[in-house]
Parts: C-alpha cells; structure tokens; sequence
C-alpha cells in the first residue's frame, strides 16, 4: 500500500460506513446532528449500541489512521513491540520533527540532529519498515503539516500521539491527540476509547479583514473558554464566518484546541477545503467529498438553532475582532494588540522584545508566510529591518520548497530572518540561544501555541508572547512589546515616519505546490531488524509494570502537592529532557522538576521522608523507588495540562507512584494515567486539597471492589495518629479497571 497519501479507496469505504452508521445513530436519536456528531459516531465500533451519554460514558472508535511523531513514537512503538504484532492495523505514520535542535539555520542544524540522534533515528526507521509504518524522516516536515497536505481527509478520524493532532479538523477531520499506549491499541487492531464528548458550538459571524487572522480567532476563544473549558468536549465552528477562513487558517484554530483541553476541533468541509485538496495533489478527495457534503456539514436545523443541539455556544464577530497576543505563561491571557500597552506597563513585562518567531505546526502555512512576507517586503522597500532576532520555522518541506520558490523566503531573509529546519525547533525548546543567560529576564514573541515557563528556551525567566504570524513581524520590526503596529509609526533610514499596511497574501499558491515526497520512506517488504543496544542511553526496551495488591495503597507517603498550574511541561519537560523520550529510566531524572510543590520554597523540590532532607523531586522519587516506598501525587486544577508526552504518567509509574490526586485532570494526561496503571481520583471536595500535608500517610480503602461511579474512601493519617477519611472519584470504566488491576493497559491486551 501506498503509505505516503491516503488512498481513494480508503475514504470510499469511510463515506459508505459513515453513511450506514449515521443512519443507524438518526435513529437511536430522532434528533438533527451537528457535525462532530455525524464524523464521530459513524466512526463507533459498534453504532447501534455505544451510549450517546455526553462527558459522562466511555465508547469505542475505529479510527482510520494514526499517526506519531519522534518524541512520542519512541514510546509508542516499545509497547507496540511488547504487543507482539506483525504489521499495523490500521495505516500509520512516523514523522521526525521534535528532536532537530535549532541553532545555525537549516542545513546545519539538521546535519548535527542526524548525527546527534542517529540511533533513535535509526530505530524509529527500521521499527516502521518492519511494522508497516510510513517513515517521514528529520526535514521532511512537522507532523500535522505534512498530516495535513498527505494525509487528512474530510469525514476522516485519526488519532495521533500528539495534542495538536487536532490540526486535521481544518480539513472536517475528527482528530484526536493521545498518549502512544492508545496509539498502540488502535495499531493492535483494537478500538479507541474515549469518553463521549460534549458539544460546543463556535458561531463565526462576518468575516475577517486587515491585520485580523485565522489565529487572532482561537487566541478570542482561549480567552472566552480558557484552558480548561474545552475538557472532554468537541469544539465546532459554523456560521458565515467559517466560509472566509482558509483550510491551513481553519487548521491553525482547530490546532490551538488543544490550548483549551478540547477533545479536538472541527470546521465543515467547503470550497475552501476542496481547493486546498486540489492544490495539494488530491482532486480525486475532493471530487468524491463534494459528492457527499450531507456528510462533511452539520444539519441546517443545527445551524438555524444551535442552542438546542450544543452544550454551549459562543459567538465571535470576525468583524470587530483585533489582532490579539497571549501570554506569559498561559495561552488565555489574552488582550488585543492595542491594550497590550498598557498591560505591559501595569505588570513591567520586560518591554524590550529580545527574539521573535513564526512558524510551529499552528502557523507555517503558505498563506502565514505569505502574509508575514507581504510585511517584510513592505519594510524592506523603506530599508527597515526587524529589530531583534527573527527566525521562521517552515512545517513541511513542500511548504518550505513553495514559499522559496515563490521569494516568500527572501522578503523574509532581506528583513534579517533566519530560515530554521523544517521541524518543532524553539517551539518544544530544541533551541540553543547564546544571547540569553540562564535565569534573565526577557520577553519574546512568537506564532506558536505554547508559553508554558522554560518551555521555548529551558528559561523560566523567558516572558513568551504569542501571536499570528503578521502580529510577530510587526512587533519584530517595532522591537517592542509597546508597538502597536496598527496605529504607531516605524521611522525609515530617511527620517520618514512609515506605517505598515495590513498584510494581503494568497491562500494557496498559483502555480501549484512544489510536491516532494523527500524524506520519506515506504515500508519495506523483507526481514528487517529492530535492534536495541542494551547498554544504550537513549534506547530502553520496557519491562511490564506489576499488577495491583491492595497493600500497596495502604499508608502512602505523600511525594508533592503540586501548586497552582501543573502541565506535562512541569511534570517531564521537553528541550534536552527530549534525547531520553526511549530510556523510560533516563527520562525518570526529570520527575516534576518544574512544579511549584506547596511544602517547598524552590520549584523542583521536595522533603524527602524517609531522611527529612530538601532535595529535587526526581532524586525523591528514585530513592523512593529503590526503598520500595509506596507514593502520590497531589495537584491542583486542570493537572497534566498541554502535551499528549505518556512519560508524565510513566515516570511516576516507573518510581512506585501509585495514585495522582487532584482537584480536576486535563484529558490526555488522566487517559494515559489510566493506560499506564496508576490511579487517577479528583477530590470529592476540592476544599481537602488543603487538608493533605507533607507527613501525612495516605490509605485507598477497599479498592478491591472499585467499581465505576462509585467514589472511593481515602483515609488520612496525621503525624499524631489520628485520621479522617475523604472521599474521591475516579472516572475508571469497567475495563479501565481491568487494566487497573493488571498493572497497565497493555498488561491486560
Ligand atoms: C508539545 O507541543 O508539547 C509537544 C512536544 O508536541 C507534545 C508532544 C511531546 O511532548 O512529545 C504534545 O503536544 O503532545
Ligand atoms: Fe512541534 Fe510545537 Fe507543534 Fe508541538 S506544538 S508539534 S512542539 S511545532
């Protein structure tokens, strides 16, 4: 088979089981269906039967692809190993986009990535040619790019080891980020599983105009919803305003998703869709999809009284809406480009802006480029240069080969930019910066979706600012937080006083894309060895976690409570952290060393109980680890927020942690706790979160009879003796406990 697209055929057989099983759900329900529901249902294993009980009961998917990217594959495909498969079930794909560091420009950077991460490189290759995986190599692109111009199609599901796989929705597609062990079930053959997400409707009225784009959209609903609103839900957008979006702009919404916690995010298929489709190579795809619209769009009883058919709507007029900037630290601290004047004075932001960048899976589309070039020019026309270093990441390389092409690459060079490899780069902080000290306090601005603390550079004292691509260049010339490119003046090397005219760029290019499949690599036919080096430091194979005995949750020594925002960032960071993703003991050396733990001053830090000294949280675990002592976790709302990364559920897992508890999970991360055998409780009560103290021993009672839906008791013994017993809940079906009970998912396969 042809790994490198997805075939007609396949999305023949899609529409004509979307059609029997949307019939069969219009029954069960009687009602008109939104547009999530058509895609996600019809892809039920079994439609006639799954419960349509939103955000409350588990169902099973068939999706039709999967697809992983370096970081997270290592991982995925040691337990796919463990599985012991011949070939994959379903068409996958493994892209080499997260372990490129940045640092001199393209060529050179990707030469030192070869070199550096030659073995996992080499066994993520010859792991997917025995499996029957389609191999993107280092340079060929970021994984939902290339996703999207190969392989999304509309009406499609994937899942995607990934959070921002829900790029894909761009394309109508529902497309879902998780952990490598749900990833593994699906290429076992196995169903997806996942909890019946509710419904939220995004009505786009007017269209958008000027300085206005695509990301200026999900940074309004970011602010509306915040991080967390989007849980277990499907975010849907309709209205007028959809129809002015382009495909790559539409992707950059649905891709943000994940900065809200949505399950993921979805546009209707239109004749945007269709002449991205023609544009990258598919006419076939969008002939058949302009056949079987009833299909690819919501029913217009949905549209006319979206009320009745989502759990919440939210409207957003496209045509009053301003460019708008996120940040520090959180993607919903939103404010329009004009209030951040005034934002940055109020809380001293350093005003100064010391790099700028676009590009990341979320911008580096032909028109993003386009439209960050058309400013370019237009400077470079007035001799102006950006004030501060400007790097630009392209998504893929058929993208990156067009855009140079066609001269984008030059505007954008004349200005000063540096073109970076094809890949995440400083995005998941695979950037080397020289300009910065370790612990300065700086601000930068960039296109991405990310602004966690440490999380572009490893500096926690880096102030990241994120923005649409146009928005980037215009503060990138300005220099300055305080620019407000709509109104304030750039002064040229005459004296005159310029302003910058709002960027006009084409969506797609005239004469086509410059189709290139370099870097790809088919499956193979023959033996092919997957070789393990066992005294390799970057490469583990993985020993099967051991099943539950209830005396391990007997008198649990409580390892952190974590305060305020604790992403997967905090609890296994990326940047260098990235080279162990495939030595699950390695990778242990980076336990929680960003949270902010509430008995300890210093992020990282804990008590060590068993000797009452302060040390790092991950030189804890391990010495917790080696004495046998059982342990949890304790955390605050929206816990495990942001990347699909499984190492944040199989670290702890790895060092004896039995239970994370916490006031609410986002979604990704209590899955892949669940895949991986530890226990995931909220607190009943939110309130005694303040009731747990370091010394204290922590018992689950009675979990051999755990069941679903009914909480469990924990008892908390005091440093006195005495105790008082909670009650929490869990969110296990009946076979999550089974997994439970095994030890991990893949235990009970
Ligand atoms: C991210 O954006 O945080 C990542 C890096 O792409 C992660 C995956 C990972 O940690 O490998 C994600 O979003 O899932
Ligand atoms: Fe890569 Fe950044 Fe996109 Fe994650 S968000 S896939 S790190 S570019």
């Amino acid at each position: 088979m042809d790994l490198s697209r997805t075939p007609i055929e396949l999305v023949e057989s899609v529409y004509k089981s979307l059609t029997e099983n949307i019939a069969t759900l219009r029954e069960r329900k009687g009602t008109p269906l939104t547009l999530a529901e058509k895609i996600l249902f019809g892809h039920a294993k079994d439609p006639s039967s799954i419960s349509l009980e939103k955000g409350e009961d588990y169902g099973d998917f068939a999706p039709d692809r999967v697809a992983m990217q370096d970081a997270t594959a290592q991982m995925a495909l040691l337990q796919f190993m463990q599985a012991g498969m011949e070939k994959t079930a379903v068409p996958s794909t493994v892209h080499c986009d997260h372990l490129i560091q940045a640092y001199e420009g393209a060529t050179s950077d990707l030469e030192v990535a070869n070199k550096t991460h030659k073995e996992v490189f080499d066994f993520l290759r010859s792991a997917s040619q025995k499996y029957g995986i389609g191999f993107w190599g280092p340079g060929a692109g970021i994984i939902h790019q290339v996703v999207l111009e190969q392989y999304a199609f509309p009406g499609g599901m994937m899942i995607g080891t990934d959070s921002h796989t829900p790029n894909a929705g761009g394309l109508g597609m529902v497309a879902i980020g998780v952990g490598g062990a749900d990833a593994v079930d699906v290429m076992a053959g196995m169903p997806f599983n996942t909890k019946i997400p509710k419904l939220i409707g995004v009505k786009l009225t007017g269209s958008l105009s000027g300085w206005t784009s695509p990301k200026d959209i999900i940074l309004k609903v970011a602010e509306i919803l915040t991080v967390k609103g989007g849980t277990n839900a499907i975010v849907e957008y309709f209205g007028e305003g959809t129809t002015s979006i382009s495909t790559t702009g539409k992707a950059t919404i649905t891709n943000m998703g994940a900065e809200i916690g949505a399950t993921c995010s979805i546009f209707p298929f239109d004749s945007k869709g269709q002449d991205y489709l023609v544009s990258t190579g598919r006419s076939d795809i969008a002939e058949l999809a302009e056949t079987r619209m009833d299909l690819l769009t919501a029913d217009q009883e949905v549209l006319d009284e979206p009320e009745k058919y989502f759990d919440q709507v939210i409207e957003i007029d496209l045509d009053t809406l301003e460019p708008h900037i996120v940040g520090p630290h959180t993607p919903d601290l939103a404010r329009s480009i004009t209030d951040l004047k005034e934002d940055v004075e109020e809380n001293e932001y350093p005003i100064k802006i010391s790099s700028a960048l676009i590009g990341s899976c979320t911008n580096s589309s032909y028109e993003d480029i386009g439209r960050a070039a058309f400013i370019a020019r237009e400077a470079a026309k007035h001799g102006l240069k950006a004030k501060v270093p400007l790097m630009v990441t392209p998504g893929s390389e058929q993208t990156r080969a067009t855009i140079e092409r066609d001269g984008y690459l030059k505007d954008l060079e004349d200005i000063g930019a540096t073109v970076l490899a094809n890949a995440c780069g400083p995005c998941i902080g695979q950037w080397k910066r020289d300009d910065i000290k370790e612990g300065e306090s700086n601000s930068i601005v960039s296109s991405f979706n990310r602004n966690f603390p440490a999380r572009n550079d490893g500096n926690a004292e880096t102030l990241s600012f994120i923005g649409s691509p146009e928005t980037v260049i215009g503060l990138a010339l300005g220099g300055r937080l305080d620019f407000n490119f709509l109104s304030d003046t750039l002064t040229d090397k005459d004296g005159n006083e310029i302003s910058l005219s709002p960027p006009v760029a084409d969506e797609l290019p005239d004469a086509g894309f410059e189709t290139t499949l370099e870097g790809f690599i088919q499956p193979g036919e023959g033996e092919v060895d997957v070789v393990i080096d066992p005294e390799s430091n970057r490469l583990q194979a993985l020993v099967p976690f051991t099943p539950f005995e209830s005396d391990n949750y007997h008198s649990m020594t409580v390892l952190m409570k974590a305060n305020g925002k604790c992403t997967t960032d905090h609890i296994s960071p990326a940047g260098k952290w990235l080279q162990y993703r495939g030595h699950l003991e390695n990778i242990s050396q980076n336990l929680f060393i960003g949270v902010n733990n509430a008995f300890t001053e210093n992020a990282g830090e804990g008590i060590n109980q068993l000797d009452n000294s302060v040390m790092p949280l991950p030189d804890i675990a391990k010495s917790y680890h080696e004495e046998g002592v059982n342990w949890i976790a304790v955390g605050d709302e929206n816990y495990g927020e942001g990347s699909s990364r499984e190492h944040a559920a199989m670290e702890p897992r790895f060092r004896g942690c039995k239970v994370v508890l916490v006031k609410s999970f986002a979604r990704i991360h209590e899955a892949n706790l669940k895949k991986q055998g530890i226990l995931p409780l909220t607190f009943e009560n939110k309130e005694d979160y303040d009731l747990i103290d370091q010394e204290d021993k922590i018992t689950i009672k009675n979990l051999e009879e755990i069941a679903p839906d009914v909480p469990v008791v924990i008892s908390i013994e005091k440093t006195g003796g005495e105790t008082k017993d909670i009650k929490a809940n869990h969110s296990l079906s009946d076979e999550q406990i089974e997994w439970f009970k095994a030890g991990s998912a893949l235990n009970s396969i």
